[in-house]
């Protein structure tokens, strides 16, 4: 399958997150989508091709235009008052404190659009998360004109961003991006499976309320994992999206034989609901050697999952999301890219 990609990426590449009580170099670094690359390279996948620019109205369908704006302009606010180090929020509106929203101060702001201390702005984060919504763009139209499957190499990641929220590493959402272009170019019915190791908050708040998008997730229990807040079992959807969000939260160390029965169960809703297209939040932070998760996928179980998802017969878009094993992080994407090719 063809790998879009944009260089652009490496543009954003945050000093810090703040993590377990400490701010500790970013686990989320441009070095993750080389070693995707290499092995891409490696076992032949496919052409590597650039996006194509399909500006910032695709974004808007997703985003406000608020938010759009702040990503696209905090940078050069934060620059022009002299400031050189990245731009991390320290406060939020929580439930105690007045809601004058949004705020005019800069750091009012990056507290009003963010919901986590991970998601630093530098001076190239709106290029390179334009560029990966660009990248998923470009892999959905490939879908569009008759592939058989695509991979969106996107990076930052997109799936804790929210319509108007950036965090857990994520500011545009790509995977909910596709998902609409695709609905806009004619699509009836869009499945996303998210498999990244965390729960995709901002994809499933994106489409709650919504029954033309069925989100279904495995993952790390929010009752013990990031992001903590959302991600349960008992959110099913609302209004007209009522039974379409599907959350299927594992214990800490799971590993295949649990994580695939959760699989099978998020399959079979896939299947009933019989989607135009099937979008899958790829991220490998389920590996076992992952820094900063607590599942415990070993490299061949992604042949499986490729091999599986192949099986379901659908279009399919691949959007990468997490992954922070870096050594192996090239292996694993490539293992279910690979697998589903030669299913
Ligand atoms: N103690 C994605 O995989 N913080 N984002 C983890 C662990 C945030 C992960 C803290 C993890 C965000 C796209
Ligand atoms: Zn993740």
């Amino acid at each position: 399958m063809r790998i879009h990609h944009s260089p652009d990426h490496a543009l954003h590449h945050g000093r810090c997150e703040l993590i377990d009580g400490q701010l500790q170099p970013c686990f989320e670094k441009p070095q993750r989508v080389e070693f995707i690359l290499a092995e891409c390279h490696r076992r032949q996948l496919g052409e590597v091709v650039a996006p194509r620019d399909f500006g910032r109205a695709p974004l808007a369908r997703i985003h406000s235009a608020a938010y759009l704006d702040f990503l696209a302009s905090a940078w050069d606010e934060w620059a022009a008052a002299g400031e050189t180090v990245d731009l991390l929020p320290y406060t939020w509106p929580a439930r105690t404190l007045r809601q004058v929203l949004p705020p005019t101060s800069l750091h009012g702001r990056l507290g009003y659009y963010s919901f986590d201390g991970g998601a630093p702005i530098t001076a190239g984060t709106w290029s390179a998360a334009y560029s990966a919504a660009q990248v998923a763009l470009s892999a959905g139209a490939e879908i569009a004109s008759g592939a058989r499957s695509a991979f969106a190499l996107c990076r930052p990641p997109g799936h804790h961003a929210a319509a108007d929220v950036m965090g857990g590493y994520c500011y545009l959402n790509n995977a909910a991006i596709a998902a609409q272009a695709a609905l806009d170019g004619g699509a009836r019915r869009v499945a996303i499976l998210d498999v990244d190791y965390h729960h995709g908050n901002g994809t499933q708040d994106i489409f709650y309320a919504r029954d033309d998008v069925l989100f279904l997730s495995l993952h790390g229990d929010p009752g013990f994992e990031f992001p903590f807040f959302l991600g349960y079992a008992d959110e099913t959807g609302t209004g007209a999206g009522q039974g379409f969000n599907l959350n299927l939260p594992l214990p800490a160390g799971s590993a295949w034989d649990s994580w695939s029965a959760a699989l099978e169960v998020a399959l079979a809703r896939l299947q009933s609901y019989a989607p135009d297209l099937l979008l899958v939040s790829l991220g490998v932070d389920t590996f076992k050697a992952d820094p900063i998760s607590q599942f415990k996928l070993e490299s061949d179980d992604y042949l499986r999952l490729g091999e599986r998802l192949a099986r379901l017969g659908l279009p399919t878009l691949f959007v990468m999301e997490g992954g922070y094993a870096v050594a192996e992080i090239g292996i694993n994407t490539v293992n279910v890219l690979a697998a589903f090719d030669g299913a």
